[in-house]
């Protein structure tokens, strides 16, 4: 094992050269309280440690969808028994927006199961963008592969944040999904970036790849060509009837140490922790806020998936002392 001293303890200077894999592997494999107070040096030095951001999710369309995410419930090529629903109507999705910013919320996902959207459902997007926004919440969405004209009107609409995850290493990507490439991701990041709309773009542990693949993955997206302003860290929930319903769970360690190499490698990102919660202990998730996670969905279920609820997140920030982040300034 290194000491901290044999690792660069220099970020690429000024903020952002690329950071190498030597670097990032010799992060990944300090000692356990090297890495962790590495993480939280940074974390401290960019954002306030005691705080953390509060997102809730929408699905606003629900399964059948054509792609073949090995992790999701929602794809028509899976046999996961999930009801399959329509475009919700815009109104309905202010009211549930309205409900979470009630809860605490500052910013509202809403999440849909299409390859990409239709041109023909672009005007009710439009029209949820906006009334979210008129409710005083950042908003989010997650639509699958955008057009640069797609980004371009999403953003005309006010659009904060563009939630599209590469989900794993570009090594490992084709043995999850073989119906778009981790190019075509790639693809549509540049296009909400080139859009002005801010990044969210993470991925999941627990789908049978090596650290070396989750390693490579944060490179990617540190290495971009600006990192993502948020980056969701999604610990795998294994969905019965889905390709990866019998997956390996991941090692808690592990995954800790994953969260602090986001946070070393992207150190002005929020880095959520995101899907998953459920079934971690909550001395995991004070460990992963103390490496660095700083945002987490909140209420009782993600997309389409069980998450902790108000009662038990509610406690459990109130004993670590942690309270919810104030909505960041609009710029
Ligand atoms: N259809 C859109 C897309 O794929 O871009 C948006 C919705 S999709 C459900 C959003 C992300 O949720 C996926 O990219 C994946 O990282 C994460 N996700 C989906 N199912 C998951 C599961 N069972 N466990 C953990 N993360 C999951
Ligand atoms: C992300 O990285 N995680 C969220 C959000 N982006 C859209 C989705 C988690 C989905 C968990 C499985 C489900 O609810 O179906
Ligand atoms: Fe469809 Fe998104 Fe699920 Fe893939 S992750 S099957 S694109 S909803």
């Amino acid at each position: 094992m290194p000491s901290v001293s044999a690792v660069s303890t220099q970020y690429p200077s000024p903020d952002r050269d690329t950071w190498t894999t030597t670097d990032a592997r010799a992060i990944y494999e300090l000692p356990f309280n090297d890495l962790l107070f590495r993480a939280q040096s940074a974390h401290r030095e960019n954002f306030n440690p005691n705080q953390i951001q509060l997102s809730k999710l929408l699905s606003i369309k629900t399964g059948g969808c054509p792609e073949d995410c090995g992790y999701c419930s929602q794809s028509a090529r899976s046999a996961t028994g999930l009801n399959v629903s329509r475009l919700m109507d815009v109104d309905q999705v202010i009211d549930e927006a309205r409900k979470a910013k009630d809860g605490g919320a500052t910013r509202y996902c809403m999440g849909a199961a299409w390859r990409s959207p239709k041109q023909r459902d672009m005007d009710s997007v439009v029209a949820m963008v906006r009334g979210v926004k008129a409710l005083n919440l950042e908003t989010c969405m997650t639509l699958g592969m955008l057009s640069s004209g797609q980004a371009a009107t999403l953003a005309e609409a006010g659009l904060d944040y563009y939630n599209h995850n590469i989900d794993t290493s570009e090594r490992f990507y084709p043995k999850i999904i073989t119906t778009r490439s981790f190019g075509n991701r790639i693809e549509t990041l540049e296009n909400v970036r080139q859009a002005g709309i801010k990044m969210c773009a993470g991925g999941i542990i627990g789908m049978g790849e090596t650290p070396e693949d989750r390693i490579d993955m944060l490179l990617t997206l540190a290495n971009l060509p600006s990192p993502p302003e948020s980056v969701p860290v999604n610990m795998l929930i294994p969905i019965p009837g889905s390709k990866l319903s019998d997956a390996t769970p991941v090692d808690p360690i592990e995954f800790i140490r994953i969260i602090a190499l986001a946070r070393i490698l992207m150190p002005k990102s929020h880095v959520r922790l995101s899907a998953g919660r459920k079934n971690m202990s909550d001395e995991l998730q004070a460990l992963c806020f103390f490496a660095g996670a700083n945002s987490i969905f909140v209420g009782d279920t993600l997309l389409t998936a069980a998450n902790p609820g108000s009662d038990r997140d509610t406690s459990l920030l109130r004993r670590l002392g942690i309270s919810p982040a104030p909505m960041a300034a609009a710029k």
